[in-house]
């Protein structure tokens, strides 16, 4: 393979890759990210790459790793720049991103952190920690107080190791300093994701020292986004193809679609980057653009995964390029889900369909459905059985999402309808596990041993007959012929 992509090589590289349009070194860091995965590199860092080449600032992000040293490992030894692939059918765009200044890892130097977050240079401090990463308490909505982490950074709050830890400390650091507040953005696909954050701080600390609660509560910014951009794990083979490409290699490199879009709520506090010139969207209300994404684009993304990945399919293109899966997934979106949005004049459904099938339907992308499968526990209550809920309440047919929720269960039998083994990733995978293994006369107790997870269908879908009823049908259709059978009849019976 090539030499290493530094700084100090770019003559080496390949002349079409995009450069940044500005002097890195003339820029300080105004931004704490925890969470640098390759969907942080794909977008928000790309954005504020923009907002540094077009409005400048003091705006270039420490990168934070919550989890290991990899991050940190690929991108320090090449002064943390990368490259992003934009990948469309058989065209790529290939763009080095300058906009990450260093990467730490939290667990090395907690206490770095901290002060990082508490510094006066440090304005926003945003989050890509997934789902699991908020330690939610089963109902959803409060903190999980049994969760290890923050049992422990609630007993040593100088050595947090959770991502609500580090950033209580920080704020508690810039509170009894009179830093002044920040503003903080989570950017995972929850529901409000800035309203549980805040939430959820003010809890932690409230914990911690209640007058620091009332800070936050009162002080610190926590404006719910949106963000959209599917984004692949890189690969090896990703990795060495563009060495080929570039003339360099890059071990940080990210592959992404063409489409990206990030819908701020607009509520900072104190100074912000002019995210509008990067094209990002602030609005006085993010929640019809949210409902859109998380049950459109993520709901039908598990569906199909958790269908496509049973019947031994392993990316997302190859499921919609399927009659019977593209069929499903638009009957999934069109009958079932887009129904229960919140209708704005500034959305054209439709033509937000149509886009999302296109994306999923990019070969170049080579989206893994077991990606998508992973951590099902935390995605499916507002991916699906939310919106399932919904339609019970008004009386509506929910069989397309009865379906895919009992496609969740059947995939957690860890074999496809080959027979082929593979691995279930979820942080509840033992108890999921043990439930699939129960021996089971009918479905229907099968199906009743999920449902007793109030973790994701709460503690009412237990005790709604029809739901159980309708996810048993499925999951009895699903054992017996198979999922591409179950879609075709789900969607002949309602006519689609
Ligand atoms: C996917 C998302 O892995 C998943 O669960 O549904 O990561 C999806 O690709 C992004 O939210 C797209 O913006």
């Amino acid at each position: 393979m090539n030499q290493r992509l530094h700084p100090s090589l770019l003559g080496s590289l390949n002349p079409e890759v995009r450069r940044p349009d500005y002097d890195r070194s003339a820029h300080g860091v105004g931004v704490v990210h925890l969470g640098v995965g390759a969907f942080h590199r794909a977008h928000q860092a790309i954005y504020l790459d923009d907002v540094l080449a077009r409005a400048g600032g003091d705006w270039r992000i420490l990168g934070v790793s919550c989890r290991g040293a990899r991050v940190r490992d690929q991108l320090r030894p090449q002064d943390c720049l990368y490259t992003v692939f934009e990948r469309s059918g058989s065209a790529a765009q290939m763009r080095l991103v300058g906009s990450i200044s260093d990467v730490w890892v939290a667990g090395e130097n907690p206490g770095a952190v901290i002060a990082a977050i508490a510094r006066d240079t440090t304005h926003l401090i945003s989050l890509t920690v997934t789902e699991k990463g908020y330690c939610r308490s089963p109902s959803g909505d409060g903190l999980d107080l049994l969760h290890p982490d923050i049992v422990h950074d609630l007993a040593i709050p100088a050595h947090a190791r959770s991502a609500l830890g580090l950033l209580a400390e920080g704020l508690r650091e810039r509170w009894q300093r009179r830093v002044g507040p920040a503003t903080l953005i989570s950017c995972d696909n929850l529901p409000h994701n800035g309203a549980l954050l805040h939430r959820l701080l003010v809890e932690f600390a409230r914990l911690r020292e209640p007058k620091l609660a009332e800070w936050i509560a009162g002080e610190v910014a926590c404006p719910s986004s949106m963000v959209d951009r599917i984004v692949p794990a890189t690969t090896e083979a990703d990795i060495t193809a563009a060495s080929t490409a570039m003339g360099l290699t890059d071990q940080a490199m990210v592959v992404t679609e063409p489409f990206t879009q990030w819908i701020i709520e607009d509520r900072f506090a104190g100074v912000r980057p002019d995210l509008a010139v990067a094209g990002v969207s602030l609005v006085a209300d993010v929640r019809p653009y949210e409902s859109a994404k998380l049950r459109l684009l993520n709901g039908s993304h598990s569906a199909l995964a958790y269908l496509g990945a049973v019947t031994g399919l392993n990316f997302v293109h190859e499921a919609v390029a399927e009659p019977v899966f593209l069929a499903f997934a638009r009957h999934l979106m069109s009958c079932e889900l887009a129904p229960t949005l919140i209708p704005t004049p500034a959305l054209d459904l439709a033509a937000y369909r149509s886009t999302l099938l296109a994306r999923f339907a990019n070969p170049a992308l080579q989206h893994r459905l077991q990606q998508i499968a992973m951590d099902g526990s935390q995605k499916l209550p507002q991916r699906l059985v939310q919106p399932a809920r919904e339609r019970i309440e008004c009386g509506k047919n929910f069989d397309a999402l009865a379906l895919a929720i009992a496609a969740w269960m059947r995939y957690t039998l860890g074999r496809t309808e080959l027979g082929v083994a593979y691995a279930i990733d979820d942080p509840m995978a033992a108890r999921l596990k043990s439930i699939a293994a129960g021996q089971f006369d009918k479905a229907a107790e099968q199906v009743a041993g999920f449902l007793a997870v109030e973790e994701i269908f709460g503690a009412d879908l237990r005790h709604h007959a029809p739901f159980a009823a309708a996810v048993s049908r499925q999951l009895e259709l699903l054992l017996a012929h198979g999922a591409r059978a179950a879609m075709r009849r789900v969607c002949l019976e309602s006519g689609a």
